[in-house]
């Protein structure tokens, strides 16, 4: 990409699109496309035709998705496969017909099996049954990874996929009963230490390890992988890369580092009616690390950050 080369974030205002967006800004590119979903709805293919006919951007960031933590992937996965199959298939298949010059695709570490040895690395795909409770959502995903490694291959495009761990940052989600955990907890533990809960409840048995990244250095990775030269790219990646931080931390150790930011003293409890989905979901994302990219924020310091945006907001 060039500083003036006419990129389209799908998704600017969620999590990933709006840190690609502030980055995109602060790295100088002041070329950017987008739309909100009133005015162009991403599951209708007629109104996608004719925003690409409309606007031929060269550069596509597919961030636009229906996303949820465990409670709400279990809870609707047919409108989690219905919207993201939709989604994709419509900007992938109008980036092909306008000749968008690279196109990312973004995806999940849920397509990964349930049970795939650990850290998971990007040739795991499709190697075992994937985990119930995100299933519909992972299912969507992996058909958009196949759906971009076909067209690459009869199309000759380049369209790259990239699968994120955990995110979480600046415009999260933090409804209780659709948030990742992250945000989720955090809203719970803030909420108790304001009305002086003694308790807090953490679903699950608090055993699963995750692997969380700051949406900001996610957006980072994106811009970089837009960036890399092509012949860089291994012939037998499939342009699949993992993105991780390869930190872990139990749901139990994370409620804990929540607890210490937000300065609540009370106890966790923990709900073994509710499920743990996957016990662990860490990435190996040496792939993206040999082309040269390094994550920054560590844990602590972004949940101080999103902890300070959460009270100003
Ligand atoms: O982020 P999360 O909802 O989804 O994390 P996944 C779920 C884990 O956190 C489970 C525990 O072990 C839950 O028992 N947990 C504890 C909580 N307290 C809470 C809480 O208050 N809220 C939530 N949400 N969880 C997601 C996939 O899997 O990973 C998505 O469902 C996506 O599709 C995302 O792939 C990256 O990490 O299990």
């Amino acid at each position: 990409m060039n500083k003036n080369s006419l990129i389209y974030i799908a998704g600017h205002n969620g999590l990933v699109g709006s840190a690609l967006t502030r980055c995109l800004r602060e790295q100088g590119y002041h070329n950017l496309l987008f739309r909100d979903f009133r005015e162009l709805d991403l599951t209708r293919q007629a109104e996608v035709e004719k925003f690409f006919e409309a606007e031929k951007p060269e550069y596509v960031f597919l961030a636009a998705a229906k996303v949820g933590g465990i409670l709400a992937n279990s809870t609707y996965p047919a409108d989690f496969i219905y919207d993201n199959l939709m989604i994709q298939s419509n900007v992938i298949h109008q980036s092909y017909l306008h000749g968008v010059k690279r196109l990312l695709f973004l995806g999940s570490t849920c397509i990964y099996p349930k049970e795939a040895p650990q850290p998971l690395k990007e040739e795991y795909l499709l190697t075992g049954p994937l985990e119930p409770t995100n299933e519909a959502y992972a299912v969507a995903k992996i058909a958009g990874i196949r759906m971009c490694q076909s067209y690459n291959r009869q199309h000759g495009t380049d369209f790259i996929s990239v699968m994120p761990t955990n995110l979480y940052g600046i415009n999260d989600n933090f409804n209780p009963e659709t948030s990742h955990v992250l945000p989720g907890l955090m809203g719970k533990i803030h909420k108790a230490k304001m009305n002086g809960d003694p308790t807090v409840m953490v679903w699950g048995s608090g055993k699963p390890l995750r692997e969380f990244m700051w949406s900001e250095d996610m957006a980072a990775a994106c811009i970089f992988l837009m960036n890399v030269d092509r012949a860089l790219i291994p012939e037998d990646s499939g342009k699949l890369f993992n993105i991780g931080t390869e930190e872990e931390v139990s749901i139990r150790e994370l409620a804990e580092l929540i607890c210490e930011v937000v300065g609540y003293r009370g106890e966790l409890r923990f709900d073994p009616g509710k499920p743990d989905g996957t016990m662990r979901k860490v990435t190996d994302p040496s792939r993206l690390h040999a082309l040269g990219f390094a994550h920054k924020v560590s844990l602590r310091e972004g949940i101080a950050k999103l902890y300070q945006w959460y009270l100003n907001h």
